[in-house]
This record gives structure tokens, C-alpha cells and sequence, in this order.
């Protein structure tokens, strides 16, 4: 399987803001340096690098974000510099719109963990490409490929980032997809995929034959982040507007198995011609802001799972921040992908 490494290691957050206080930022460079080192021993694995991505037009970002937010992103080119600017306030409910840097950075975001700074653009832009040319080597007939990079996207909604998120990188290869046919999408990282989830909903409201059908495992928003959707959905909702199960602290390999098979269900009820799973590795015993039980063996299982559907599929990396466990867990993931091709 061909992987598409994307480390953008010049995209560093110096810190994320929580509780007030200024905590290391989770989501660092060495993931990718880690990954990197781990997937070029395997013996299938063949790494492809940003040189040799695929060109890629601006205005397909502007057919999953909206055009106002696509050019505020890039227009950080202009406006900002080297040191990353953060917000500070945000728009409350009934809100209008502004012009001022710092209003604005809080306008198209929602949490204080996704700062912009000059050179965000070409970090988030490298991560979509990777996105992109992975899902045009599944359309060139592979059965499988991997966008392995950062920053990571499923948070990263119609007009909004967030979560570490700017450009949604899942959205970009299920939108690709849907020129030749159904998608189905699969989030397995351990937040809810709230920018993926959003941005379907946008593109498909009140649609009652939709071709995109989004569904998110994850942690209860009662408990983790971020917080404010994700509630499991009840078997009489719409489509269009995605499945959820929020699952509680602690969820073992055997509790979250069971669930991977009712997702697996009703996305093959769906009849895709794709799929598209954004994957994160935060779901691990160990990982540092995680919470659920899974082990690295699972992980084997999981894509094997995912496999069984026998279907054209673009992994995206998503999260995974405990650097001594994320080889061994990416390893486990793609023995078996390459296991079942
Ligand atoms: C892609 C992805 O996995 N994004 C997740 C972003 C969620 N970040 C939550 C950070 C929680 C605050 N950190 C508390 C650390 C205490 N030292
Ligand atoms: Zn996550």
C-alpha cells in the first residue's frame, strides 16, 4: 500500500490553552518523525513524499469549506507572521462578524488548541494534498492507500477549525470519491468527528437519497472533548445527518468490537462504492488524552474488520499522541490492511 507522509515539521503550536494555562501542545512533528521510521520498514509500505503528491485546486477546498473561510485560511499567508497567533474571543450565539485579526481567528474557530500562523496555509494545504493524491491512487485502482500526515482535518468543519484541525483532509477524499460514487465514512479516532459530521450535513441537508453516509465512534461529549455533539443517534434519524455512538470511559477491545460491527452493518447497508476512514490512534490504552481501553493488537483487528467490507479505501490519519505506542499501534493497523489486500 502506497503511504502519503505529509510531517510538515515547520507547523510546530508552541503550547495549547487549557484551563487558562499554557500545556505542551500534543499535537507535534515527532508523531510523524516516529511514523515515519516504523512504516519505512515495513515491507510493503511504500512511502510517497510531498514532492511527488499530486497537484491539487484551491476551489475543490471550496466545495467542502465555505469560500469565506477557505480565504481567510489563506490569506494567512499575508497577514500573519512567524509567531502563531491564538484566540481569544469567540462569537457567542447571537453574533456578527469581524474584521479584526483577533476577532476574526475567533469567528472560524472553536477552542483555544488550533492557533494560525504564516506558514498554517502551506502545513494545512501539504496535509489535504496528501489526502487528495492518496484517494486519486484508490480511483487509479488501488485497493487501498494511507494519508499519514498533519495537521490532522475531522475537526475542522465547514467554516471552522478546531481541535488541531484546519482543513478536513477525510472530507477532501470522500468528496473526491464522489465523482465516480457512493461514500461511506468511518471515523474511528477518538473524538467525535465533528468537522467531517458538519461539513455532510451542510452539503446534504434535508437530503433524503444522500450519497455521503458519515458515521463517528467516540467518546461521550458528556465526557470528552469536543463536547458539544456526538450524542448517539437514534435508529429513526436521517442519514444525511450521520451516525453516532458516544461510548463511555474505559471501553474495552470486546465492548468497542461490538460496535465497529454495527457500524460496519449499516455502512454495507448503505451500499457505498468507497470508503473513507479517518483513523486515531488516541483510542490506545496509553495515549495521553484518550480514555478508552483499546489494545495495540486490536488495532490489527479493527482494519481487518474494515477490510471484510471489501471495498476501495483512503485511511486518514488522524490523531495518536503517545509517542513510544503510535508505531507499534499504526503497525498493528496496517498488518491488517495489508493482510486482506
Ligand atoms: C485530531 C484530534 O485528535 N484532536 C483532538 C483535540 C482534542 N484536544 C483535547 C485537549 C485536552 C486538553 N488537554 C488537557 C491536558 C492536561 N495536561
Ligand atoms: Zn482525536
Amino acid at each position: 500500500m502506497k503511504e502519503f507522509l505529509s510531517k510538515n515539521t515547520f507547523h510546530k503550536p508552541p503550547f495549547e490553552i487549557w484551563n487558562g494555562k499554557a500545556d505542551p501542545h500534543d499535537e507535534t512533528p515527532k508523531r510523524m518523525v516516529v511514523i515515519e521510521k516504523i512504516i519505512k520498514q515495513l515491507p510493503k509500505s511504500q512511502v510517497v513524499y510531498p514532492q511527488d503528491f499530486a497537484p491539487m485546486s484551491i476551489d475543490l477546498l471550496k466545495e467542502i469549506h465555505s469560500p469565506k473561510y477557505i480565504d481567510y485560511l489563506f490569506n494567512l499567508t499575508y497577514s500573519e507572521s512567524e509567531n502563531y497567533r491564538y484566540p481569544s474571543v469567540f462569537p457567542h450565539r447571537r453574533s456578527c462578524f469581524t474584521e479584526q485579526p483577533n476577532g476574526k481567528l475567533g469567528y472560524f474557530s472553536f477552542d483555544l488548541y488550533t492557533p494560525v500562523n504564516i506558514h498554517l496555509p502551506a502545513a494545512a494545504f501539504i496535509a489535504a494534498r496528501g489526502a487528495y493524491s492518496a484517494t486519486l491512487a484508490v480511483l487509479d485502482g488501488d485497493k487501498t492507500a494511507y494519508a499519514i500526515g498533519r495537521p490532522p482535518g475531522h475537526h475542522a468543519g465547514y467554516d471552522f477549525m478546531g481541535g488541531y484541525c484546519y482543513i478536513n483532509n477525510a472530507a477532501v477524499a470522500a468528496k473526491t470519491l464522489s465523482r465516480q460514487g457512493k461514500v461511506g465514512i468511518l471515523d474511528t479516532d477518538f473524538h467525535h468527528g465533528n468537522g467531517t459530521e458538519d461539513i455532510f450535513r451542510v452539503l446534504q441537508e434535508n437530503e433524503s437519497d444522500p450519497i455521503f453516509l458519515h458515521i463517528s465512534i467516540h467518546a461521550n461529549g458528556n465526557w470528552k472533548f469536543p463536547y458539544f455533539s456526538g450524542q448517539t443517534t437514534g435508529t429513526d434519524d436521517p442519514l444525511w445527518k450521520g451516525i453516532n455512538y458516544a461510548l463511555r470511559e474505559g471501553t474495552t477491545d470486546d465492548q468497542y468490537d461490538q460496535i465497529l460491527e454495527q457500524s460496519l452493518e449499516r455502512l454495507s447497508d448503505f451500499k457505498p462504492d468507497f470508503l473513507v476512514i479517518p483513523v486515531g490512534f488516541d483510542t490506545h490504552e496509553n495515549d495521553p488524552i484518550g480514555g478508552f481501553k483499546l489494545t495495540t493488537s486490536y488495532y490489527e483487528k479493527m482494519s481487518t474488520r474494515i477490510m471484510s467490507l471489501n471495498l476501495p479505501t483512503v485511511f486518514i490519519q488522524e490523531g495518536g499522541y503517545n509517542l513510544k505506542t503510535i508505531g507499534d499501534n499504526i503497525t498493528s493497523f496496517i498488518r491488517g490492511i495489508e493482510n486482506s489486500i
